[in-house]
């Protein structure tokens, strides 16, 4: 743990934060992201663990190490991580780590590759703080699936791949408010508990490891609301872009939206995604359109003569 000092800038994309690691991160050599990923969670998770956690981070917090990328067409390598773990791909840090790059001056207004452990994502930086990502093939797996969660009843929803698993539940135990943050996240920990007693998982028994309630819009010109559990029990503050996609992917898959049509997406918090498909012969490529801002440059830092809390932990 001696002598960590990681430089970071951290940014917010409709809500949700992203904390990019732009110097000072763990030695992971220059194998394809998958490796590196791996390499980061056997071998330097203090790393994850000090830049996302208490007490130079939270819950919330999803880290976005820059590494070198292997595809020299890319802009750059992007590992994803939060207060529990590593996440395959991730919307909102994708649109917040080219905000970053451009606030650096790493990258100009036009079409950017970046690299990533599940695959190559297009980003379009329009403006300075507004970014269209084209992300990987989403897919909708399993869709209609009845599931009897306890204390919340029978519940239906589908399971789809958007770059992370997820259930999307077709409608929500409560209302899409921030004042119901704390019961939403209960109901979601339930179906996701649920999900594991069944069995249910996603392809070659991946865990489902996102959970998603949609209700009605509060905006006249939005199309949905969610509420978004991720993998460390945080709620995205954002409507979240791997979320997103597989939405879009069900909605593509039961007819309910064609190719091209704009589906706005709304957060818990009243943040928004503008978001549209092109279809595939398995599936479906998102784009989805969101805004970020940076909000600090930091160093963070492990005093090797600090016995209490080197590494960071989980407050919650
Ligand atoms: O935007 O894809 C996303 C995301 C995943 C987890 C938090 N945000």
């Amino acid at each position: 743990m001696a002598g960590i000092q990681m430089q970071v800038i951290d940014s917010h994309t409709e809500g949700e934060p992203t904390r990019m690691v732009i110097a000072g991160g763990p030695p992971l050599g220059s194998g394809s992201l998958f490796d590196r990923r791996a390499l980061f969670a056997k071998e330097f998770d203090h790393y994850r663990s000090l830049a996302a956690n208490e007490p130079r981070g939270y819950d919330a917090v999803v880290g976005a190490l820059l590494c070198e990328p292997v595809d020299k067409s890319c802009a750059a390598g992007l590992i994803f991580f939060n207060n529990t773990g590593y996440i395959g791909m991730c919307g909102h840090g994708t649109i917040g780590a080219a905000v970053t790059l451009a606030h650096m001056g790493k990258i100009g207004i036009g079409q950017h590759r970046f690299e990533t452990p599940v695959g190559i994502v297009s980003v379009d930086l329009r403006s300075a703080n507004e970014v269209t990502i084209q992300n990987i093939q989403s897919y909708a797996y399993i869709r209609d699936i009845a599931l009897d969660v306890p204390g919340l009843g029978s519940i239906t929803g589908d399971v789809a791949w958007g770059g992370n698993w997820f259930f999307l539940c077709h409608s929500s135990p409560c209302e899409l408010t921030v004042a119901n943050i704390g019961e939403l996240t209960r109901q979601a920990e339930a179906v996701k508990a649920t999900l594991v007693k069944q069995g249910i998982t996603g392809r070659d028994g991946a865990e489902i490891d996102h959970i998603e309630f949609f209700g009605p819009a509060h905006a006249h010109d939005a199309n949905s609301r969610n509420f978004v559990l991720c993998p460390g029990g945080a709620y995205d503050r954002s409507p979240c872009g791997t979320g997103t996609s597989a939405k879009l992917a069900c909605l593509a898959a039961a007819g309910k939206l064609k190719p091209g049509e704009t589906w706005v997406q709304e957060s818990v918090i009243g943040s928004r995604f503008e978001a549209s498909y092109q279809a595939t012969a398995n599936g479906i490529i998102p784009s989805i359109t969101g805004r970020a801002y940076v909000t600090a440059h930091a160093t963070l830092m492990a005093d090797p003569l600090d016995p209490l809390l080197p590494a960071g932990f989980r407050g919650a």
